[in-house]
């Protein structure tokens, strides 16, 4: 059962490194190209945090039916810390994420989950509070309750699975999704070689580049458009920062999702066409909505 779940691990890490839209640390994907076929259904479906909401989870995965759509993508983000807990109030969201890469597994150049801070966190084996929980902690002790002497190994393939997760999604209209953006105090800080060469631990430390990318908050318009011009992209679409609503406009060229709770929602993007941001609220999805 241990080795399996490596073994799980372990592809989940090449079917990362081999996806077939992946550029260095980047998913790029193209619009209505030969690439992606004629289809006019070329899509991508954007969710934010899932926290271990195994129903959301499900949700998002129902409405994206990537097997009947074979040019839809998805992006998923933040799948651990939060939901069930062991008997022990350990956090048990590794299981959604072993789920998560099984689902990466079943359509590998379409799944694509991308880093979060509690992956930078679970990486360096750092604190992080989520609800007043250190949810690090939580999920380590689960671990090793679940998988005794393996518990280390386990931990060993999670890791290594968070580590060579992409950093961000790039669509060719303009559209960018990334966990979070540099925050204000850090943005000139920022290195956007991380785009291009592969992780190391230290990037996911503060101030390492994955972590700026993965932990900022509450950035500026000046900040948010300095930003989109270093990426060359007209919108961004996040995570990271809490919506009770499911979702906010928070900046001139910024909506952030949350999948995390009953009010999440996800984006239901046409990647062959330009957004503004008003068009691209158009496109948000209740996952209450889907059965
Ligand atoms: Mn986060």
């Amino acid at each position: 059962m241990p080795q399996t779940i490596i073994d799980l691990l372990n592809k989940g890490v090449e079917a990362g490194n081999t996806d077939r839209f992946r550029r260095g640390n980047l998913i790029y994907l193209p619009g209505r190209s030969a690439e992606l076929g004629r289809s006019p259904d070329t899509q991508l479906i954007a969710a934010g945090d899932i926290h271990g909401h195994r129903r959301n989870f499900e949700r998002i995965i129902a409405f994206a039916d990537l097997a009947n759509n074979p040019n839809r993508h998805i992006v998923m983000q933040e799948i651990i810390h939060g939901g069930p807990e062991d008997a022990e109030g350990g956090c048990l969201s590794y299981k959604l994420l072993f789920d998560a890469v099984r689902y990466k597994l079943s359509f590998p150049d379409r799944v694509h989950i991308i880093m979060g801070n509690h992956d930078t966190s679970f990486i360096n084996n750092s604190k992080v509070m989520k609800n007043g929980k250190e949810m690090n902690r939580s999920i380590r002790l689960a671990l090793e309750r679940e998988f005794q002497e393996a518990g280390d190994d386990i931990k060993l393939a999670i890791k290594q699975f968070l580590l060579s997760q992409p950093l961000a999604v790039k669509c060719e209209n303009r559209i960018w999704l990334s966990h979070s953006l540099p925050n204000d105090r850090f943005a000139d800080k920022f290195d956007p070689k991380i785009l291009d060469r592969p992780l190391e631990n230290n990037d996911c430390e503060k101030p390492g580049s994955a972590y700026l990318l993965t932990w900022g908050r509450n950035m500026s318009q000046q900040t948010l458009d300095k930003m989109a011009k270093l990426f060359n992209v007209d919108i961004f679409v996040l995570g990271h920062q809490p919506q009770q609503q499911g979702w906010s406009r928070a900046g001139e060229n910024l909506i952030i999702i949350a999948s995390d709770h009953n009010h999440g929602c996800l984006l239901s993007i046409d990647l062959a066409i330009s957004y503004t941001v008003e068009t691209l609220t158009d496109s948000i999805v209740p996952l209450a909505s889907i059965s």
